[in-house]
């Protein structure tokens, strides 16, 4: 049986790959930085098995500490500071954790993986690409990052990369593009917009605010990019790979999508009002990504279209609230 440590364990992307890594016959683990995680206690009801240790990112003795108690075969870093947006007004903790934390953690299992066994994942993203130099995005495409957010990412997979040249280590680095799905956090635009259309469905509200509708985002399904993760940790040599669907939609398109998966009446502008707020200092304007390697090479390909990634969200959601309006 294999063992896997997850970083990141409660958030969207930790439920997938829990869920997946558990169905293929792993011992699974966690890191948590307990006291202000509030998704733990529903993470531990829905997966009882999965064993959470205390630990961050920002410290490196606990890291030292999991590692070897766990003693991975495999490591999925997923844990980071992920929210674009809070990045701008918090850029040292999102420096600290997303981009130091992860050099923390290769350093870690370099101490601990004396016989180079242990298969490393590391959470890059599309936010890289940023101001984009090409479109669509592949593996070669410089960086041009332009949120704190995207610097510390730049930052962590150029560490994976350099420490997968300078000690051979198995670590891969997934440029996973926008991946959404029901477990999304309300932080983010895509469970902003299905949660509030739901609600209006519902009749418990009638407007709410969005910043800029006009930046594209190429979005997938989170529960098929998790299986991304996995392949790459199967395959011989470690490499990085875009992970995306090759499709670009606007957040305007997102809402219409919504609204027409709600089957309510109307056009964006009867339900969304501007709210400068959620506006960033810089923006990334257009994402897509070609994911003609993963394809290739480790016989990837997504299965969720936007469409039913935007049902998926919104019925979740329609359900979800309808159960609490019950209460
Ligand atoms: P993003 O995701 O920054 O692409 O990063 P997010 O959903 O936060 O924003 C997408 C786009 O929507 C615009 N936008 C708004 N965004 C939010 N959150 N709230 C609003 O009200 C709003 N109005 C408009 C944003 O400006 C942006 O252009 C996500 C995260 O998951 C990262 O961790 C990950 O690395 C990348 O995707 C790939």
């Amino acid at each position: 049986m294999k063992t896997a440590l997850i970083t990141g364990i409660t958030g969207q992307d930790g439920h997938h790959l829990s869920a997946l890594l558990l169905s293929k016959g792993y011992e699974v683990h966690g890191l948590v930085n307990g006291q202000r995680n509030s998704r733990e206690s529903e993470f531990r009801s829905r997966f009882p098995s999965i064993k959470l240790h205390r630990g961050d990112l920002a410290d490196f003795a606990s890291l030292i500490a999991v590692i070897q108690k766990v003693s991975p075969d495999e490591v999925y870093n997923l844990g980071a500071i992920s929210f674009v947006g809070m990045s701008f007004e918090q850029p040292e903790l999102t420096a600290n954790v997303t981009g130091l934390g992860t050099l923390r953690l290769l350093e870690a299992v370099r101490k601990h993986d004396v016989e180079g066994k242990v298969r490393f994942y590391q959470a890059s993203s599309s936010e890289m690409f940023g101001k984009v130099r090409e479109t669509p995005q592949t593996e070669l495409t410089p960086f041009h990052p332009r949120s704190p957010y995207g610097v510390a990412k730049t930052f962590a997979h150029y560490s994976c990369v350099n420490y997968r040249e300078a000690y051979g280590m198995h670590i891969s680095c997934g440029i996973l593009f926008n991946h959404e799905g029901e477990f999304r956090g309300h932080e983010f635009v895509t469970r902003k917009i299905t949660s509030n259309i739901a609600q209006i469905k519902l009749g418990m509200k009638s407007r709410f605010s969005l910043g800029d509708l006009k930046p594209k985002r190429d979005w997938g399904y989170a529960g098929d990019y998790v299986e991304a993760m996995w392949l790459m940790l199967q395959q011989a040599n470690p490499d990085d790979y875009v992970i995306s669907t090759g499709e670009t939609h606007s957040v305007q398109e997102f809402v219409t999508a919504a609204i027409k998966a709600a089957d309510l009446s109307g056009t964006v502008e009867d339900y969304v009002e501007f709210d400068s707020q959620f506006v960033r200092p810089a923006e990334v304007d257009l994402l897509v990504g070609d994911n003609s390697k993963a394809r290739q090479v480790l016989g990837w390909k997504p299965r969720v279209n936007f469409e039913e990634l935007v049902s998926i969200m919104v019925n979740s959601d329609i359900e979800y609230y309808g159960s609490k309006r019950e209460l």
